[in-house]
């Protein structure tokens, strides 16, 4: 039977609890750094050669799915009654409600260095060393809302333009594209600065510090977050369900993106899985 991935604001203590204990033992098991690096490994961006897989691509949203299911794997290995929360940033929108509370993520960094110091991830706690990183700094770091140069969340209104986009995606199939849903979640704008970053990106740069980068899976809220960018998918399907993921068949050869993203039934490393094979969940998991 399928499991249930719930809103954050709904867990009982217990159930934060046990969430927050899962993390900590996959991550003492040495399990959990192997995620940072996968994320690191396939940070490709569209201004490099090669294939991209995670990001500026069709496949952002497959790509993210199947890491939040090995990720959930490993925790219900600790323990089988855990499943990933999604925190709605559209409704939890202070730098002091769920998820940055004592008895689950933790709350803002400090002053200065950024770092961390409440909760379950806070270095001084013991259990939280970041080891897999584009940078040295070993400890969480976050600059909720951006203190120097504050930015705001993203809003209800600009989840809901992208999800009454009918269309999944669209050439150049990049970070440039301005029309699809997956660009309009994913998040690059065009132009500079703030206004350029929306929906999914908008979040990791609220968060700041370690979610800035390749490394932000190395913040815990990552996978809050990534379960909510996945409940839009689900939702983007029931909306339009005449709609599929595109491209339905790779660019042909001379197309300025052949070899470059997973068309719909072509393998998206490092899994043998295709984005068709991962575009119905329901058996698997639902959202309550
Ligand atoms: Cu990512
Ligand atoms: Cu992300």
């Amino acid at each position: 039977m399928a499991y249930t991935r719930k809103n954050v604001s709904k867990l009982t203590r217990t159930e934060r609890r046990r969430f927050v204990d899962a993390l900590l033992e996959v991550k003492r098991r040495g399990e959990y750094d192997e995620f940072v690096r996968t994320h690191i490994a396939y940070n490709t961006p569209d201004g490099e050669s090669g294939l991209r897989t995670a990001h500026m691509a069709p496949s952002f949203l497959p790509w993210h799915r199947k890491l939040l299911l090995e990720l959930e794997r490993a925790l219900r290995r600790v323990d089988e009654s855990v499943t990933v929360p999604y925190w709605d940033w559209t409704r939890d929108r202070s730098a002091t409600s769920l998820p940055w509370t004592a008895d689950l993520l933790g709350g803002n960094g400090r002053n200065g260095d950024r770092q961390v110091m409440t909760g379950p991830f806070a270095h001084r706690a013991g259990h939280w060393t970041i080891k897999e990183s584009v940078t040295d700094v070993k400890f969480l770091t976050r600059d909720l809302g951006r203190a120097r140069d504050p930015i705001a969340l993203p809003t209800h209104d600009d989840l809901e333009k992208a999800l009454a986009d009918p269309v999944y995606d669209t050439a150049p199939w990049d970070s440039t594209v301005t029309k699809g849903f997956r660009n309009n979640l994913e998040g690059w704008g065009t132009g500079r600065g703030s206004p350029s970053w929306r929906n999914h990106n908008r979040v990791h740069r609220w968060v700041g510090g370690v979610m800035l980068g390749g490394a932000s899976v190395n913040d815990p809220v990552f996978w809050l977050h990534h379960s909510f960018v996945d409940l839009q998918w689900t939702r983007w399907r029931q909306r339009h369900s005449d709609h599929r993921y595109l491209p339905d068949r790779p660019p042909a050869a001379g197309n300025a993106q052949h070899g470059r993203i997973v068309a719909r039934h072509e393998k998206m490393p490092p899994w043998n899985m295709t984005p068709d094979e991962l575009e119905d969940m329901s058996e698997i998991y639902q959202y309550g």
